[in-house]
């Protein structure tokens, strides 16, 4: 890095001649020699955020078209998430769960219900949850299917991102995530995405449960063939299998509805939620299940420290709360309307195809014009942040409660970043 002067202010020049200024300059260094690698981010440090905007340390506003991956759904510190965090925090934090505290019980109840289930086993990650709902789909198939011990396969799909456990990237194909991390756990069984016959030919007497994504978002927002999910449901109850529907990212209104598997009309087993169940405030996950499902869970056998705790379940009551009206369920689904048609004008013209659910778009990139990084880089200079995958997708997602205008802002940058890019 050098540094230079432009018009009285000191900038420092990133590679790929980036100019940021010196606050920046300063964490991007802090980064570079304390934090561990394991990302690659923007060179944008965000110090203050509201709503659909972040604030950058050198005071420039960026729109936030990532979501915290989903987790921001109700966009950054949302009032009523916000109070909910406050008022519990003048009330109780941490009890641990060898004893019941206030928050729980309801939270469980209010989040069942919302699910159209019976029980709710909470924890705090994405990957935790993934984890729980494997260890329950192994004991059932022990103790209630029958399945001879040590032996329990899941079968999960090709493409699939359900978190970074060392169980959970031995069934990953993505060799950054999964090389040079084994010995690998074993019982999982990988079929294509979206594949039905595929599915029904893997299914043997040992298997448990199939684990899937309604719609795949690391894989570039995949929304599988239609009917899959139906097929996938009918194939679990002929063969008596859990369908385990990771919704961690899909869930909790992205889709333009609570659930990604309700536009299919479908219901699995097992939920498997997070992200946006914390609001962007603290990390909640849960399992969400029948009883009949998570009641082979006894005392001792699954746990944590922090799942369950009375700030988590406070502001996850208010998430619920928010999502129960349907406001935002239907406000996705419309503003998905409204991207959708916008994104569509781009193919073509530096877009080679788009694919939505909801407010959630993966939109090709061109490659003859650049990569999906770079293409990130530029939005970043034009005030948008979003997110690539894949090498030439990038992956939209802002907050569901984000303005109209901002919206079709979002659009018209992106297509300047094309056609600066010479798309025609
Ligand atoms: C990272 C992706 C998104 C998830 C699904 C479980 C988890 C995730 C469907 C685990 C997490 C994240 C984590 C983040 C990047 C990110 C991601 F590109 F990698 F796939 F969102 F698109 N199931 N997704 O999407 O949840 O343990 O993280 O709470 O790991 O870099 P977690």
């Amino acid at each position: 890095m050098t540094s230079v002067q432009t018009s009285g202010q000191t900038t420092t020049e990133r590679a790929e001649g980036l100019v940021v200024g010196e606050q920046t300059a300063e964490h991007l260094r802090l980064a570079d020699t304390y934090e561990a690698h394991n990302y690659h981010p923007l060179d944008v440090v965000i110090a203050e955020a509201e709503g659909s905007w972040v604030t950058d340390v050198e005071g420039r506003r960026y729109l936030d078209c990532l979501s915290g991956y989903s987790a921001l759904n109700f966009g950054h510190r949302h009032p009523a998430l916000v109070q909910a965090a406050k008022d519990q925090l003048d009330r109780s934090t941490l009890t641990s769960r060898a004893f019941h505290n206030d928050q729980l019980g309801p939270f469980a109840r209010e989040l069942a219900e919302l699910a159209g289930m019976e029980m709710v086993l909470p924890m705090n990650t994405g990957a935790e949850a993934v984890e729980t709902a494997i260890k329950v789909a192994r004991k059932w198939g022990y103790d209630v299917k029958g399945i001879p011990d040590q032996q329990a396969e899941i079968i999960v799909a090709a493409g699939n991102f359900h978190g970074r456990t060392t169980t959970i990237i031995s069934f990953s194909g993505d060799p950054g995530a999964h090389d040079g991390f084994g010995p690998y756990t074993p019982g999982f069984v990988t079929v294509p995405y979206g594949d039905l016959a595929a599915l029904e030919q893997a299914v043997t007497p040992r298997t448990a449960a199939v684990l899937i994504e309604p719609v795949q978002g690391e894989a570039g927002v995949i929304v599988p063939p239609e009917g899959f999910l139906p097929g996938v449901r009918e194939l679990c109850t002929r063969e008596n299998l859990l369908f385990i529907a990771d919704e961690i990212q899909s869930g909790l209104g992205r889709t333009g509805s609570t659930f990604a598997c309700d536009l299919e009309g479908v219901t699995p087993d097992l939920y498997v939620l997070g992200k946006a169940l914390g609001g962007g405030i603290v990390p909640v996950s849960a399992v969400v299940s029948r009883r009949d499902v998570l009641g082979v869970i006894h005392p001792g056998n699954h746990g944590s420290t922090f799942g369950g705790n009375p700030l988590a379940a406070a502001v996850g009551r208010a998430v619920v709360a928010l999502l129960a009206t349907g406001e935002f369920q239907q406000r996705a689904a419309e503003l998905g309307e409204r991207m959708r048609a916008g994104l569509d004008r781009l193919v073509g013209h530096g877009v080679t195809a788009i694919r939505t659910r909801g407010l959630w778009a993966g939109v090709d990139i061109d490659p003859a014009l650049m990569d999906g990084h770079e293409a990130c880089e530029r939005l970043a200079r034009k005030g948008v942040l979003a997110k690539d995958t894949h090498g030439s997708t990038i992956r939209l997602a802002p907050p569901i409660t984000i303005e109209e205008s901002d919206l079709d802002h979002m659009v018209e940058q992106l297509a300047a970043v094309l056609r600066e890019a010479g798309a025609e």
